[in-house]
């Protein structure tokens, strides 16, 4: 069923909860023209972080989320499916599921599904693929949590100087303690055969000469360390990946978002999509959106109103958000940065076998701790050693590497969505600085690539997909230094947008950092 009914959110906290249940129970708040001081567009690490500071500021803030809130477990008494049997609410409105990685050992892990508003996107935008997070909460129900810094020299290389040092040494350690990061205790780490997989590739790697990093994650490693002793419910232990964790995992709902919401100044609505953004008058803007069911079926067309609005719909949400608005003449001051300067974090997987008699273990914890650094050098890459939890000895070692690289795409219109001019040869600067230092690692090793991975026989490296869409209304470039949208007084990003094409990092710390300064100054 689709209707085309137009409705208004009622302002303030009364209004926004009242127009959930206007929505909810499809009785529209038609002709209401009030107008919202804050809306926030997402709410992954960046609409997360712009809400809480609001909030904390005494300030009234609307979210509008895609996705649904995760939080009411279905019949199976779980929140989130495992991944081993996926099912309705794994895939984002899909009938299959698409992983990273399609089959080990002729054991093929794709799965069909029922069709719903699953937690996991992949959008194909071309030659590019990108995986996202939906729901409450955005890419920290799905992500590995690895909350690795970026260092300064990569954060100065794409931003002014200035802004990384501010970056380094306020923000990063501001986000790092409200993410509530910690980072696996040795003792457990050394000992415990749920990371045996994780000591094989460090070993490797020290051996080839790398410099290996325990990273920082905000999975709770205490609760972990209780799996393990089978005193509580197992999630990292018991394989759950990429399709949410039902313990243990400290997303935004229970960090950033638990604390703007327990303001009692936060309001979230849930499968409500804003499609265009629009200046009615000075200071004052119309954000058209699609309010969905568990079908699909688009059952309401609410129109928001607000004074202020932060894009926090992440790199591909927010550059399709302003390119429609722009385009469609709602926003038509837009520079003509908007939609550019788009990058893949230069993400590239692989597989190699480990040496002879050298195993991984059956049991893999799903949390990565263990990155290998060559960012310095000729390998200018830094690689997570990445679980695959089957149930299995597989003598594999996987990884996912960032690579530095320089490579950008623009985001197009096309039809309803957007599309990257991303061309598959743009992969190549990452793939073959990673090549270069698996190449050595496995000379080194005596050991080689797995070639069965990936779905395609022969096919050794992903390069065509990303976890780390960055880029698409830049800092300094389609906003101001601050955030601010050139063209507009009240318009923010807040979100992956905002990075520039590849910071040499996973990116959620950084994006929640650069969220916090921008929050900064949109407080001052
Ligand atoms: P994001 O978290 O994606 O949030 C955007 C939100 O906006 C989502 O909730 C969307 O549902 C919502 N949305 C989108 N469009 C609209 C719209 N039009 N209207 C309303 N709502 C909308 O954005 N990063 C790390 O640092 N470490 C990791 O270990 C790591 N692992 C990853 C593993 C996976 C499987 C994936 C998918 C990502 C991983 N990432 C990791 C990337 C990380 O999650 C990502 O950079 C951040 O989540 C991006 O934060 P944003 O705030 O930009």
């Amino acid at each position: 069923m689709t209707t085309t009914r137009r409705t208004v959110i009622r302002a303030g906290l009364a209004g926004a909860l009242g127009g959930a249940a206007a929505l909810a129970t499809g009785l529209p708040a038609s002709g209401d023209s009030t107008i919202h001081d804050n809306v926030v567009i997402g709410t992954g690490y960046g609409g997360a972080v712009a809400a809480y500071r609001l909030s904390a500021a005494g300030q009234r803030v609307l979210m509008l989320e895609m996705g649904q809130r995760w939080d009411t477990p279905g019949q199976d008494g779980n929140i989130f499916s495992g991944i081993l049997e996926p099912d309705e609410r794994a895939v984002w409105f899909g009938e299959r599921t698409d992983p990273p990685v399609s089959s080990v050992m002729g054991i093929d892990l794709r799965a069909d599904v029922g069709y719903g508003p699953g937690v996991l996107d992949k959008k194909n935008l071309g030659q590019m693929s990108v995986y996202r997070g939906i729901g409450v909460g955005g890419g920290s129900l799905v992500n590995g949590g690895i909350s690795l810094r970026p260092r300064h020299q990569d954060l100065a290389r794409e931003l002014r100087g200035n802004i990384a040092n501010r970056l380094i040494r306020t923000y990063i350690p501001r986000a790092e303690s409200r993410l509530q990061l910690n980072t696996i205790r040795d003792k457990f780490f050394e000992q415990t055969p749920w990371y045996q997989y994780s000591r094989t590739a460090r070993d490797s790697a020290i051996r080839a000469g790398f410099a290996v990093d325990s990273m920082p994650n905000f999975y709770d490693f205490a609760y972990m360390e209780q799996e393990a002793a089978g005193t509580v419910p197992a999630s990292a232990l018991a394989g759950e990946l990429i399709y949410g964790n039902n313990h243990g995992r400290r997303s935004l709902p229970f960090t950033y978002l638990g604390s703007a919401e327990a303001t009692g100044l936060v309001s979230i609505q849930t499968l409500t999509e804003a499609v265009t953004v629009k200046e009615v008058s000075r200071g004052v803007f119309e954000i058209s959106c699609r309010v969905r069911d568990h079908a699909g079926a688009v059952v309401d067309e609410p129109i928001v109103r607000a004074r202020r609005v932060f894009f926090g719909a992440g790199s591909v949400g927010t550059s399709e958000l302003l390119l429609r608005s722009r385009e469609g003449g709602g926003l038509n001051r837009l520079n003509s940065h908007v939609g550019r300067h788009w990058g893949a974090n230069g993400n590239i997987t692989l597989g190699r076998n480990n040496p002879d008699g050298i195993t991984t273990g059956e049991f893999q914890s799903t949390v990565s701790v263990t990155g290998i650094d060559a960012r310095q050098g000729r390998y200018k890459t830094y690689s997570e050693v990445a679980p695959l939890p089957l149930g299995i000895e597989t003598g594999i070692s996987y990884y996912l590497a960032i690579a530095q690289t320089r490579q950008t795409a623009d985001f197009v219109l096309d039809g309803d969505g957007v599309k990257l001019t991303w061309r598959a040869a743009q992969s190549h600067e990452a793939l073959e600085r990673a090549r270069a230092m698996f190449d050595h690692l496995n000379d080194v090793e005596g050991t080689d690539y797995r070639d069965d991975l990936f779905g395609t026989p022969g096919k050794i490296f992903t390069d065509d997909w990303t976890y780390h869409p960055l880029g698409g209304a830049t800092i300094g470039r389609a906003t101001d230094w601050s955030g601010k949208l050139h063209g507009y007084d009240g318009l923010y990003v807040v979100d992956g947008a905002l990075l520039p094409e590849s910071i040499g990092a996973n990116p959620l710390v950084t994006i929640a950092a650069v969220a916090e300064m921008v929050m900064d100054s949109v407080l001052r």
